[in-house]
């Protein structure tokens, strides 16, 4: 299966968001992979705001090493790119009005990826208040959607998805105080595009209250860097679902 169609096809995914600019050294990314490759979640997503061309291209590379799940390139920017990934959120920023993140870094990246062999999944990114600026809305020079905006939200999503992007992404964005409330997962869910929700998720209450407003998957970055014991609970988590 695709990734995009394993991510359609459950109800209960999780992926762990690594950024590689959270290591000072190369060791202490190892000492993480070890214990995410424990967790076995679905995915690993990898990505971030400001990391460099070579962190980016370090990390994917010794992810693949250490851990099976598939990885999904979770770009801030076009130079995140590396064929030993499995697939590439190709993210059109939908939540703003900044030309650079709705087509010129797709453009920017497209001479590199067409000598690779990812699969390219057309995703709407929509940002939603999560109750502190986040780090892609002051690097995207971006607003986030109101978190009560909910007719603006639906349409923003049903927009994304009439322009032919097959997966949505919803985010409170990095560290996000408050993450997306059920209510505008149950509205986003409605749109009927597989449906990923991340943003200040940290507890396995909020991973379950996702999943069960519809998000297909849940991404989890900052709560796994502060207390990398949550891995069990996720594991837990997800071996309890098939009981
Ligand atoms: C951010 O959705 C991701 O883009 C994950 O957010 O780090 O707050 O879990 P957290």
């Amino acid at each position: 299966m695709t990734v995009l169609e394993i991510i359609k096809n459950t109800s209960s995914g999780i992926a762990i968001l690594i950024d590689p600019d959270k290591f000072n050294s190369e060791n202490d990314l190892l000492i993480y992979l070890d214990k995410v490759s424990i967790a076995q979640p679905d995915f690993v997503f990898i990505g971030g705001s400001t990391v460099s061309k070579s962190d980016f291209q370090n990390c994917v590379r010794l992810t693949k090493e250490k851990i099976n799940s598939p990885i999904v390139i979770f770009p801030g920017a076009s130079h995140q790119l590396s064929e030993h990934a499995d697939a590439i959120l190709f993210l059109s920023l939908i939540s703003g009005r900044n030309s650079d993140y709705l087509i010129g870094h797709h453009i920017a990246a497209v001479s590199e990826l067409e000598n690779m062999s990812l699969q390219i999944i057309p995703t709407s990114y929509m940002l939603i208040d999560g109750g502190k600026k986040s780090s892609v809305e002051y690097v995207s020079n971006t607003n986030p959607i109101p978190k009560d905006a909910f007719s603006i939200a639906r349409k923003t999503a049903l927009a994304g998805k009439y322009l032919g992007h097959k997966i949505l992404y919803a985010d409170a964005g990095s560290g996000a105080k408050e993450n997306i409330s059920k209510e505008m997962i149950k509205l986003l869910s409605a749109t009927n595009s597989p449906l990923i929700i991340g943003g200040g998720i940290r507890s396995i209450e909020q991973i379950r209250d996702a999943h069960q407003a519809g998000a297909n998957l849940v991404v989890i970055g900052n709560k796994i860097e502060e207390d990398i014991d949550f891995l069990l609970d996720i594991k837990n988590y997800s071996l309890n679902l098939g009981l």
